[in-house]
């Protein structure tokens, strides 16, 4: 007998097994699929409503966006603000506070010591940013020979290898800190990010009544010795959408304060002649729990 109400469908789609498959995947795709199901029938969506979301799935995947809309959905926030619940409800000290990967991380950028120029090669744009620090240990103590692997837009908002007019690594570098953790590097103030218009990201957003701006920040990936690696943001005070950020993804303690300089004999060895702006701030990581904590890789790398 093949007749079926929507329920009886419903709990045929769950039920089909011809093997065990896994159970957790199994649970978890009932759920959706019963969750949307219920919002077809209760919204009444119309075939042509469903193809039309379908077409857009797909063209959002085509365009590789779907980490665009995660970010601007909240996903990749929640998944923040649930480890941090889980570190709380584990009584974890916490260390520099976590913020969302986000889309356009790329590894493998290139390896300094203690130091380097991330606007090699984009001199003249922007006001001069010299941001230094340490990375340290929950207990202050300095991680020697870590890792700073730090990523910015550039003047236009753009990412490198995402924009495909900009070179290679453009924008982003990793500095392995000194014995004492030190770290800086020399770059520019980079303005916010858009999301591009005329995308299957934007149809959304415009049908949302949202925009997708992003106020003005630099990425981190920060590792060392048997610290926890940390995936972190700082942002630029002054911007309009600091507390409007589409991705949601700005924090109280990761918004830096600039310290106009006017002149300095202190980074000669990074160019800086005149007058620029610097940032202090240092990043203090967890103790690791296990090794796989301790791994800077991206969350792509790490998914399965
Ligand atoms: C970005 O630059 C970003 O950091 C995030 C999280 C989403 C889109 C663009
Ligand atoms: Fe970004």
């Amino acid at each position: 007998m093949a007749e079926y109400t929507p329920s009886e469908l419903l709990a045929l789609v769950n039920a089909s097994q011809v093997s065990a498959g896994d159970e957790r995947v199994r649970a978890i795709t009932a759920r959706v699929v019963a969750d949307l199901f219920r919002t077809i029938e209760e919204f009444e969506v119309t075939p042509n409503e469903f193809w039309s979301a379908m077409k857009w799935l797909t063209r959002l995947g085509q365009a590789d966006m779907v980490g665009l809309i995660t970010a601007g959905l909240g996903f990749d926030r929640l998944l923040d603000i649930l480890e941090e619940e889980a570190d709380e409800a584990k009584a974890r000290a916490l260390g520099t506070p976590r913020a969302i990967e986000g889309p356009l991380y790329v590894a493998g950028a290139p390896l300094s010591q203690r130091e380097v120029r991330l606007d090699e090669g984009n001199e003249g744009k922007g006001e001069t940013l010299v941001m230094e620090g340490r990375v340290l240990g929950l207990d202050g103590k300095p991680v020697p020979h870590a890792v700073v692997d730090v990523w910015h837009c550039n003047e236009q908002g753009r990412y490198s290898h995402f924009d495909p007019s900009q070179p290679d690594y453009n924008l982003r570098r990793r500095i392995e800190t000194d014995a004492e953790g030190n770290y800086r590097f020399r770059s520019f103030l980079p303005p916010g990010y858009a999301i591009p218009p005329n995308s299957p990201v934007s149809e959304l957003f415009d049908l949302l009544g949202r925009h997708g701006n992003r106020p003005a920040h630099i990425h981190f990936l920060v590792s060392g010795l048997s610290k926890r690696a940390l995936t972190t943001q700082v942002n630029i005070p002054g911007d309009t959408f600091l507390d409007d950020d589409f991705a949601f993804a700005t924090r109280d303690g990761l918004i830096v304060s600039l310290e106009k300089v006017e002149r300095s004999t202190e980074y000669a060895s990074l160019g800086v002649t005149g007058s620029f702006t610097r940032v202090r701030f240092d990043f203090v990581l967890q103790d690791s729990l296990n090794e796989s904590e301790t791994i800077a890789a991206s969350r792509y790398q790490t998914a399965a």
